[in-house]
């Protein structure tokens, strides 16, 4: 355990004891999904974790302390918070080191939690590979391939490049392990077509892939790959929704960190708010099924 980290009492003694614990991203919070709905989500992932026997653990930067573990008040002045830092690994030491509130992405998150010794961490989708633009690839990637943690989530942000995003993790050594499914999911749907590494069955056999990467004295990441629960998954043309939504950002001139907020909030409203039935659907269930691969690594049978 790193003393330069803050650890909520629960997720302290949880490590000392050398129980499950699985860490949890901050920037789906202020970054991916409205209030109340983020406040909502955030503890519905913790509530499923505690319910499958874990503990969770929360990663975000408050006033620059890399914090892991927050309370229920922490949680909501995050979900309410405006012009919180999106930390990916380049804004860690920024936040930091001038005192900032951060939420942590996919690759921060990554970092702090292998800092604290949680090897899985559960979210909903990584970044990857922009559309029409192979040059903007998210850090997410580069740190599956140096940052050992073990990363649910039902693939990659729907308005990416799915086939280019699999050609960077496959360069950077990362492997892609489906849970209960053959092929990529497509983050709103079950399945994207793409193949990946492995199919497996159970969180048991998660767990046997991830120690014998730690056994290999692997420095990379592993993928595991959960589709959305069938009875949440979208009906309807996710692609057309995604596309429509993508060209008017385009349009109207936004783009950067304004992207993703302004994309998946207009896919909401063209699926009628079923996108975002199935997001928060995934990230419980994502939460619920990291919390039973943490038990099989530390239990095993
Ligand atoms: N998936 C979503 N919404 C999000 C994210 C993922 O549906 O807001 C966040 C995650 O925190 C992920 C980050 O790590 O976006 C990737 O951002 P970038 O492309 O800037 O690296
Ligand atoms: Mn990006």
């Amino acid at each position: 355990m790193h003393n330069h980290l803050h650890y909520s009492h629960e997720v302290r003694t949880a490590l000392a004891e050398g129980l499950p614990v699985v860490a949890l991203e901050s920037t789906l919070i202020t970054h991916g999904l409205p209030y109340p709905a983020n406040l909502e989500t955030a503890l519905g992932m913790e509530r499923a974790i505690r319910d499958a026997g874990a503990t969770p653990a929360t990663i975000a930067i408050l006033k620059g302390q890399i914090t892991v573990g927050l309370n229920v008040n922490q949680l909501e002045a995050l979900a309410t918070a405006q012009n919180v830092r999106k930390c990916s690994r380049r804004d860690l030491p920024i936040a930091v080191g001038l005192g900032e509130d951060g939420a942590t992405t996919v690759a921060g998150t990554m970092i702090v939690a292998h800092h604290a010794g949680i090897s899985v961490f559960a979210t909903g989708g990584i970044g990857g590979v922009h559309r029409g633009q192979p040059f903007d690839v998210s850090a997410d990637l580069i740190e599956l391939g140096r940052t050992p943690v073990a990363v649910v989530c039902s693939g990659a942000k729907a308005i990416l490049d799915l086939p280019l995003t699999l050609e960077v993790l496959e360069t950077h050594g990362v492997p892609i392990i489906g849970l209960g499914t053959e092929t990529l999911p497509a983050f709103y749907t079950r399945s994207s077509g793409l193949p990946i590494d492995a199919c497996v069955e159970t969180p048991e056999q998660v767990a046997r892939i991830i120690k014998a990467a730690q056994r290999l004295d692997a420095k990379h990441g592993i993928l595991i790959t959960v589709p959305v629960p069938v009875e949440h998954e979208l009906q309807m043309d996710a692609e057309a929704a995604i596309q429509q939504a993508t060209q008017e950002a385009h349009d109207q001139g936004i783009h950067g960190k304004a992207i993703t907020p302004f994309v998946l909030g207009r896919v909401a409203e063209l699926t009628d708010g079923q996108s975002r039935t199935a997001n928060t659907a995934l990230l419980v269930n994502n939460a619920r099924t990291a919390a039973l691969i943490a038990k099989a690594l530390h239990f095993p049978v």
